[in-house]
């Protein structure tokens, strides 16, 4: 028999509300809603995900903001638009953090990865499980988020494992646990299966997936097809051979923000640009990366956008060009648009990526040829 994979999954708990909660901690003792304000009147729109007070109150993801106020009248409950510019920032720190300890690595969305730590533990569990609190603690301590993990023999089971216990929790679950651990959870548990397949399961007298796992699998492959019902019956068995993903370089690294206040003063513009530069420049080091070109992007207050670019000869790590070539550019764009309208958000973006390694390639390519 092959020797176990070991696999984590990190998800984090109530995310876009945790992240308020840490900017704020004044909002931890009280209901907290993070909302997506569609502009049309004060209150429309709709949530994004509230902390735990407030689910207790039956506020979750998806529904209208109205519905959440109602549900959170007379208590003092915090309403937050959305500021994915911080989420972001915080996922990506987390993200090299959960990075710095995998075999691979797979980012699953902003708030989720699968770690395969299968050589760092030789294949051993209880390595994994002081591998994975190591972790939670560094990523509380250094970005003051709680995230809860899962380990398992796949990333099926790590991921079902990592909903197990929230807020902060470690749910384990070794290769011959698999079938008592899944056995008795509820079939929307699996990945795949949402509330209408769930709905049609049902029907079938299929409640938990070891019912699943029981049925038959001609039926199943009759009702949902030969690649669904063949993948329901193995994921309710707890199989699945799919290997965490390494995937490719990043493609660019942006940051955009808004401006305090609206301007077409360029000191102003150029101190937020530069604050960019020194958070982006950080973030590429950390990855290891060069960059060989440097977008800038601005929004006026009429919401039209614009951007300027330059790319270079050779790839390259240095903060001061970067920040040279950012101030260059916001120059020319300012120039050329800047008549009457002010600025409402600026954002500066690096692209063409090589490794330190692929550019030491590409400069004694250079040195040799010549
Ligand atoms: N999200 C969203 N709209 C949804 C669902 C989620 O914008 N319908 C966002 C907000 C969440 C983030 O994605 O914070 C992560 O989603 P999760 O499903 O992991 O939910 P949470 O992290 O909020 O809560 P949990 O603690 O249950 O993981
Ligand atoms: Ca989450
Ligand atoms: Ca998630």
């Amino acid at each position: 028999m092959h020797p176990s994979r070991v696999i984590i999954h990190a998800d984090f708990d109530y995310f876009y509300a945790q992240c308020e909660e840490r900017e704020n901690p004044t909002l931890k003792n009280k209901p907290v809603v993070v909302c997506i304000y569609s502009g049309r009147s004060g209150d429309s729109g709709a949530v994004t995900t509230a902390n735990y007070i407030a689910r207790k109150y039956g506020v979750k993801a998806g529904i209208p903001i109205i519905r959440a106020k109602r549900k959170l009248k007379d208590l003092d409950a915090a309403f937050l638009p959305a500021n994915f510019e911080l989420y972001e920032r915080v996922s990506e720190n987390i993200m090299s953090i959960l990075r710095g300890y995998a075999d691979k690595f797979e980012q699953m969305g902003i708030d989720e990865a699968f770690i395969d730590v299968t050589q760092r533990t030789e294949g051993e569990f209880e390595k994994a499980k002081q591998l994975a609190q190591k972790i939670q603690t560094e990523i509380l301590e250094k970005e003051r988020i709680t995230a809860s993990f899962g380990i398992g023999p796949n990333k099926l089971v790590a991921k079902i494992a990592a909903g197990r216990q929230k807020p902060y929790g470690l749910t384990m679950v070794k290769p011959e646990e698999v079938e008592s651990f899944l056995v008795p959870l509820p079939v929307d548990e699996l990945i795949g299966v949402g509330k209408k397949t769930a709905t049609v399961m049902e029907e079938l007298g299929i409640k938990t997936i070891g019912d699943l796992a029981r049925f038959d699998l001609g039926k199943l492959v009759k009702r949902f097809g030969k690649l669904l019902g063949v993948y329901f019956h193995n994921s309710a068995l707890g199989i699945d051979e799919s290997s965490v993903q390494e995937r490719g370089m990043a493609e660019s690294i942006s940051r955009i923000l808004t401006l305090k206040e609206d301007t077409k003063d360029f000191g102003k513009i150029l101190d937020e640009a530069y604050k960019i530069c020194i958070d982006m420049h950080a973030r590429a080091k950390a990855l290891n990366l060069n960059f060989k070109s440097v977008s800038v992007y601005a929004v006026l207050q009429d919401m039209s956008a614009h951007s300027r670019s330059k790319t270079f000869e050779t790839p390259t790590d240095d903060i001061e060009v970067l920040k040279e070539t950012t101030k260059e550019l916001f120059q020319r764009l300012l120039n050329e648009i800047l008549e009457e309208l002010k600025a409402r958000r600026i954002g500066v973006k690096i692209a063409n990526f090589t490794t330190e390694k692929q550019t030491q390639k590409q400069i004694t390519e250079y040195v040799n040829k010549t």
